[in-house]
């Protein structure tokens, strides 16, 4: 499933716009396109993976979910046929933009479960549903830890249930308190292994409408638009990234320009001027990177009235990220203990012109890289919490 984040959620022409927008300052107009995006989730496709060790049914659950039997064209192969090593995409009707993606046994790989996610990419769906057979498997627990660690959702699907079923019949036991048995076995499970117990159905993949087969489709039905919402909101700061990329890449080219020249005056063995023009380049090099990716009052007060929130809020927002990690004063004592030596190095003649050259020219390019690298950063975060906020999905 390879897919850029962005492509997810927008087409290539309006990626193309927003990257542009953004590279020409447009901040506002980018905001309120993922907010409109944000606002209209309908269209929004979400991929749900459909996990578990191998034979539990997943292929047989995704079959009866697309209303296939496993003969039909076009369904899961099932059954002793090979387990497919890739993960399958199926779309599903009854839900557009909803495919189902069949993912290998866990337990299919001599591997280790870290690089089984990493095959499936397991990262990259949005929800997860985890079928098991007849009891609590240790990869079901694992596999519930790395969704809960993404702040990802699943279901727990206990399949075959009319085997058990079937079991308690002929123990002569009380179905109903062996059904319930069943359930409070696995919350107890998932509680065990420090994981919040999900949403659990109890199915049979031969009776669609027996059990908790009919509940499981209108839960999921019923819980798409929190689903989508939250991997919207999970995607963001990635596909942020994708279209501050561009823009990102030429400011960046434009540091290291600036620290160059820095470097470049630093060797000039006249410590004042070296001084005052690096000085000169940073400080120049710091209102360019403000103007670039900064965002003034005005920009701030009207993005907030467009999005309806104060403005104090997202000022807040913004200036809580804005502490630079290299205080520009440190900066500054830095450079001034730097001329300093190098004056009195120039004085008592201890260090030759070459020494000296090397030494400004070191310590000018990396003090200056340093101070817009960091602002930088910080401006980009407080960008990305300004567009949170904006969208009120913090
Ligand atoms: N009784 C019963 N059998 C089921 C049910 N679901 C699946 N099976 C059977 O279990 C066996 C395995 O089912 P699959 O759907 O192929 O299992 P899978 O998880 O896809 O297995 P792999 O692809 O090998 O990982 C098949 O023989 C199915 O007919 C069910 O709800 N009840
Ligand atoms: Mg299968």
């Amino acid at each position: 499933m390879a897919q850029s984040t962005l492509s997810k959620f927008f087409t290539a022409e309006e990626s193309r716009n927003l990257q542009s927008e953004y590279r020409t300052g447009e901040l506002e107009a980018v905001i309120l396109q993922i907010k409109s995006k944000f606002d209209n989730l309908d269209n929004m496709q979400l991929n749900i993976a459909v996990v578990g060790d191998a034979g539990s049914g997943k292929s047989t659950f995704i079959n009866t979910v697309r209303g296939l039997h496993s003969e039909d064209q076009g369904a899961a192969p099932t059954g002793n046929k090979e387990t497919r090593m890739e993960p399958t995409r199926y779309p599903y009707r009854a839900l557009p933009n909803l495919p189902l993606w069949d993912l290998p046994g866990t337990n299919s790989f001599r591997f280790e479960i870290n690089n089984y996610l990493k095959m499936v990419r397991f990262e990259s769906y949005d929800f997860f549903i985890i079928v098991s057979q007849s009891r609590f498997r240790e990869n079901d627990a694992e596999l519930a830890k790395k969704i809960q660690e993404q702040d990802k959702e699943f279901h727990y699907v206990r399949s075959k249930i009319d085997n058990d079923v079937h079991a308690l019949k002929m123990q002569g036991a009380d179905f109903g308190e062996g059904l319930r048995t069943i359930r409070m076995d696995c919350v107890s499970n998932f509680q065990s292994v420090g994981v919040t117990p999900p949403a659990i159905f109890l199915i049979s993949s031969f009776d669609l409408d027996k059990y908790e087969f009919p509940k499981l489709k209108s839960t999921l039905a019923s819980d798409l638009l929190r689903i989508k919402s939250i991997a919207f909101s999970l995607s963001l700061p990635k596909f942020m990234l994708e279209i501050t990329e561009p823009k990102m890449r030429m400011l960046k080219k434009r540091v290291c320009l600036l620290a160059v020249l820095a470097g470049a005056v630093g060797a000039v063995p006249v410590p004042g001027l070296s001084f005052i023009t690096g000085i000169g380049l940073t400080v120049s090099g710091l209102i360019n990177l403000q103007k670039q990716v900064g965002l003034n009052d005005k920009s701030l007060q009207s993005l907030a009235s467009k999005v309806g929130k104060p403005t104090s809020v997202l000022k807040t927002e913004m200036s809580r990220r804005l502490p630079s990690k290299i205080p520009p004063a440190f900066t500054k004592v830095l450079l001034g203990i730097t001329v300093i030596t190098c004056m009195i190095a120039g004085i008592k003649h201890s260090f030759s012109p070459v020494t000296l050259s090397i030494f400004g020219t070191v310590s000018s390019f990396a003090l200056t890289y340093m101070l817009l690298n960091d602002s930088l950063k910080d401006h980009l975060e407080a960008r990305q919490q300004v567009v949170r906020s904006a969208l009120r999905i913090d």
